[in-house]
């Protein structure tokens, strides 16, 4: 997945999940460029992640933030009732 920053301000995509170090988001992306996190997509459930720049809650709260959802790979997600 890949972070693009088109605003004047620093940006970065930390990942709550299963992933190598390097790949954590805990640099900053500067305004204008983008980076490329390598993750792989499991454990199956559910996967926050954020911006992690100060002032966080400024950068949450702007909704700079989400979720991956994985499924699984077999069997899918069961229909809503
Ligand atoms: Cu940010």
């Amino acid at each position: 997945m890949a972070l693009v920053n088109h605003t004047g301000r620093a940006h970065n995509l930390h990942l709550h999940g299963a992933h190598r170090p390097e790949h954590d988001g805990w640099e900053p992306v500067p305004p204008m460029s983008e980076s490329v996190y390598e993750i792989e997509a499991g454990p199956v459930g559910v996967h926050p992640y954020h911006c992690h720049l100060a002032p966080l809650a400024e950068h949450v709260a702007r909704g700079l933030y989400g979720m991956l959802i994985v499924d699984p790979r077999e069997s899918g997600r069961r229909p809503r009732k």
